[in-house]
């Protein structure tokens, strides 16, 4: 029998939203993206898109870096502190006006809760009672660089059209620390909801660490009642310097079509 099995390389600008079903508990593809350049929706409404998509719809990788004009949090090794956003930052529906920076790479948008440096996944990870931007979350250390935040009224991101929270961690080892070399990345929080992370270097000099072999990258609701979460990767070296990943509820295209030709 002939095959005609044809891979259509052509990229198709369907942009319509996948159709969310906003009944909570809703399962998702949030365990099994994996490092797709696209996944979700997960049962709220939220895909990723990352930088390696040349569909129009993915992030710019642009580099804010904020050390010289942000605030440094000196937070400690497994520490956290809360901080003001500066708007108002709608997350899974929930307006938030203040957060909480975790030095192990993730911010909760909350008041209390605890970025622990053993990193959980896949997720969802259901212990947390948070809703939580997991950037980067892993054990990270405090011998080298700081974490900062700044919010910008007129956001420097190209993609954040109004204002945007920013929050770097800069030169930061992995525990116990110094190591052979450390990480720097960012979060950014736009008003209209949207999350990109920004990764500049994410090569330790340790392959059990590099680029997240040791990481859990996601964002996940309070999942005390389980629950909404879109996980982009999962304790695998995949991520890369120069990446950046938008969290969104707006358009995303779909991903390359795959047709089979009979
Ligand atoms: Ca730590
Ligand atoms: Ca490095
Ligand atoms: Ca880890």
């Amino acid at each position: 029998m002939k095959s005609a099995f044809v891979m259509c390389s052509v990229l198709l600008m369907v942009t319509a939203a996948f159709a969310a079903d906003p009944g909570k508990g809703v399962e998702n593809s949030g365990t099994a993206v994996g490092v797709e350049a696209i996944g979700g929706p997960d049962g709220y409404g939220y895909q990723y898109i990352d930088s390696t998509e040349n569909t129009g719809l993915e992030p710019t990788y642009s580099w804010v870096d904020i050390t010289g004009t942000g605030t440094g949090l000196g937070l400690d090794d497994d520490g956290e502190t809360n901080i003001p956003i500066g708007f108002s930052f709608p997350f899974y529906g929930v307006d938030y006006s203040n957060a909480q920076v975790g030095n192990n790479g993730g911010v909760l948008l909350s008041a209390t809760g605890d970025v622990w440096a053993g990193n959980l996944c896949p997720m969802p990870y259901t212990g947390h009672e948070h809703p939580a931007f997991w950037v980067f979350w892993d054990d990270m250390d405090t011998e080298s660089g700081d974490v900062y935040y700044e919010t910008q009224g007129s956001c420097s991101h190209p993609d954040c059209a109004g204002a945007c929270l920013i929050v770097e961690w800069y030169d930061r080892p992995h525990y116990p620390g110094p190591g052979a070399s450390t990480a720097t990345f960012e979060a950014i929080f736009c008003d209209t909801g949207d999350i990109i992370a920004q990764y500049q270097d994410l090569d330790f000099g340790d392959p059990t660490l590099d680029y997240g072999a040791s990481a859990t990258v996601g964002i996940e609701d309070d999942t005390a009642d389980v629950t909404y979460f879109l996980q982009y990767s999962c304790d695998t070296a995949d991520l890369a310097d120069g990446l950046a990943v938008k969290y969104t509820t707006g358009p995303v295209p779909v991903d390359l079509q795959r047709i089979d030709i009979e």
